[in-house]
């Protein structure tokens, strides 16, 4: 989605201006008045509404499945994949305790990252907390056996260790368990306030396993949720939730409608 930012010294001018731009297929997302040089004037954000229409429909995901429609018997499952220290286990830790995230459905966790202590030390803890079950894989024979040992479950979270672009070597040991475990959805996790260029990267990194979805977090990093809608246009996903805080399991949203908030629109608005 194309945005631009006009200025002028009045509403009208700024219009016409924008209108050049886009023609009458314009819609303004903010209005400000700001001063400059000792002149006071008008600052509006605008974009072609057939282009929001198209963002809101990509940001928006479909429906998850309701227990009863699960694929051949088996549980829901999600997995998260992100560059480290983005926040994949707090989330899952989130998204295990949040009644937002899954109302009644039954949640169980999978950990594929065994490569540090730490790391499973951390998720164990916060499975107790949910009071879910844990599993641990470490190939894709146990990745098999823990999705039927915790078969009564609807929705599995599967946790991963984190990649950046020099952890080939370690991606060989456990994309392929994730594979195995034919993830529904595979969300892309990527802290909202990093840079363009670094979220393009951790794209690339992981576009090999074929993200599903986009979860932003650290929202709580961004003031004022600058520059995050333009992040969710960039990496062109649709996204469930986000995450805004260190609170386990509050600080978990979802995300359609506060990244539409963030240009001022409503979900499910017609911007015509
Ligand atoms: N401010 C803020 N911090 C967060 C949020 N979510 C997670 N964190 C912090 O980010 C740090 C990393 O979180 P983790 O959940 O361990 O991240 P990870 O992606 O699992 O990290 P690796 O497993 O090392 O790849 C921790 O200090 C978290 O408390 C959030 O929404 N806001
Ligand atoms: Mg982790």
């Amino acid at each position: 989605m194309r945005l631009e930012t006009f200025r002028a010294r009045d509403l009208g001018s700024v219009a016409r201006s924008a209108e050049a731009i886009f023609g009458d297929d314009v819609i303004v997302l903010q209005t400000r008045s700001v001063r400059e040089n000792g002149e006071t004037g008008v600052e509006v954000v605008a974009a072609a509404a057939a282009d929001v229409d198209a963002f809101r429909e990509q940001l928006t995901p479909t429906h998850l499945p309701l227990p009863a429609t699960r694929r051949g018997n088996r549980p829901y499952v999600i997995a998260l994949v992100g560059p480290t220290g983005a926040g994949k286990t707090t989330t899952i830790a989130k998204l295990a305790s949040n009644l937002h995230a899954f109302g009644s459905w039954t949640v169980g966790m999978i950990t594929l990252d065994t490569f540090r202590v730490a790391g499973l030390e951390q998720i164990a803890t916060y499975a107790e907390i949910a009071g879910c079950p844990l599993e641990v894989a470490y190939d894709a024979d146990d990745a098999a056996r823990a999705i039927a040992h915790l078969n009564a479950v609807d929705v599995l979270l599967v946790d991963t260790p984190g990649r950046s672009p020099k952890s080939g070597a370690r991606d060989e040991e456990w994309w392929p368990i994730l594979r195995a475990m034919r993830p529904d959805e595979i969300h892309l996790v990527v802290p909202a306030g990093v840079r363009p260029d670094v979220a393009s990267t951790a794209y690339n990194t992981h576009v090999a396993m074929k993200p599903t979805h986009l979860l932003l977090t650290k929202l709580d990093d961004v003031p004022g949720d600058t520059g995050v809608a333009d992040l969710a246009a960039l990496l062109s996903l649709p996204t469930r939730w986000l995450t805004d805080g260190l609170d386990v399991p509050a600080d978990l949203k979802p995300a359609p409608q506060r990244i539409l908030a963030s240009l001022g629109l409503v979900a499910g608005q017609v911007a015509t």
